[in-house]
């Protein structure tokens, strides 16, 4: 027998990958009944080789059913997460809305798969950031060896990030800038982003540092290590699909190159890509689709004691969202939903 799920948000980019990932990780749902707001209501959406046609969430009874994976804004899930959790259905949210509830899992499995055993507090669990969660894969494994000090990172996030609509405006604006006559002023972002980098993601806090960076901070504390000292630079990039970040670690204890590249290579969800040539990195075209966190640039950072230098890309809507809500939802059954 197997679990009754729900996606909510099932039109939007990660609600599609959403039910993606559960028709090719073959998760064992004997039902899956996809949500989406009035305004989408009856689409069709795609499910393995079934077409699912959304019901209205505004009226949905979440009782009976098992899991809830929410892809919708923090607005739209502070008002139907309750509703679910309450109902009896353990809610699996994307969103940011309860990622620093101390009553609330934020899991990575790779990294802390026991959180999950948290979840009946609210009957809610928190997926992270998607700049988050591909880092904190990387840094686990290296921080059971050597004790990370302080992490330094600068990101290069895609538009599909930011939704449809960003894609959307990478595409004309990019067209827009060979056709005269035909460029697309900036709207989804203060500055045009073809051809350009932006660095700000999310609102600027009082700090100057933006709130995707606070996210980072605060996610990789409360999923690995509330001691460890991170600081990010979060900047969008023309990039389609993929999240790429460059990751300096100081660490309490040596750890040379080779022996930390040996320890990455065995780490869960890890696929080391590390040659001193052409094309012996992973770039983020090549990421796309992969359910792996790819690591590259794997070096001796030699201004400081105990340095290591690295890059790290992963497919933002997989890793980044929706895998790793799969992930969470097989790491609840095996640990504490088992099915007959
Ligand atoms: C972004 N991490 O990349 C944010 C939300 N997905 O836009």
């Amino acid at each position: 027998m197997g679990y009754r799920v729900v996606v909510v948000g099932a039109t939007g980019n990660v609600g599609r990958e959403m039910l993606n990932i559960l028709a090719e990780r073959q998760f064992p749902a004997d039902e899956v009944a996809v949500l989406a707001s009035r305004k989408s209501l009856g689409t069709e959406v795609s499910f393995g080789d079934k077409t699912l046609k959304t019901q209205d969430l505004d009226v949905f009874d979440f009782t009976g059913y098992d899991i809830a994976f929410f892809a919708i804004g923090s607005d739209a899930t502070k008002k139907y997460a309750p509703v679910a959790a309450k109902q009896g259905c353990i809610v699996i949210d994307n969103s940011s809305l309860y990622r620093y509830d101390a009553d609330v899992p934020l899991v990575v499995p790779e990294v802390n798969p026991e959180a999950v055993e948290g979840y009946a507090k609210k009957n809610i669990i928190a997926n992270p950031n998607c700049s988050t969660a591909q880092m904190v894969v990387a840094l686990k494994p290296l921080h059971d060896r050597a004790r990370i000090k302080r992490v330094v990172v600068s990101t290069y996030q895609s538009v599909s990030g930011s939704g449809a609509d960003a894609i959307d405006e990478l595409w004309n604006q990019t067209k827009g800038v060979y056709v005269p006559g035909q460029e697309v002023a900036p709207s989804v972002y203060p500055k045009q982003i073809a051809f350009n980098v932006i660095p700000h993601i999310d609102v600027f806090m009082d700090s100057g540092d933006t709130k995707e960076e606070w996210k980072m901070v605060s996610e990789t504390k409360k999923i690995v290590d509330p001691s460890i000292k991170v600081t990010a630079t979060c900047v969008r990039v023309p990039v389609f699909v993929g999240h790429s970040e460059a990751i300096n670690i100081e660490f309490e204890d040596p750890l040379d190159e080779d022996e930390a590249r040996d320890i990455l290579r065995e780490a869960p969800g890890v696929m080391v890509i590390d040659k001193r040539e052409d094309g012996g990195y992973v770039t983020p075209v090549e990421c796309v689709g992969d359910f792996a966190t790819f690591i590259s640039r794997i070096r001796q950072d030699s201004t400081i004691d105990n340095g290591l230098n690295m890059w790290v890309v992963s497919d933002n809507l997989r890793k980044g969202a929706a895998l790793n809500a799969v992930q969470i939802a097989e790491t609840l059954g095996a640990r504490c939903l088992k099915k007959g």
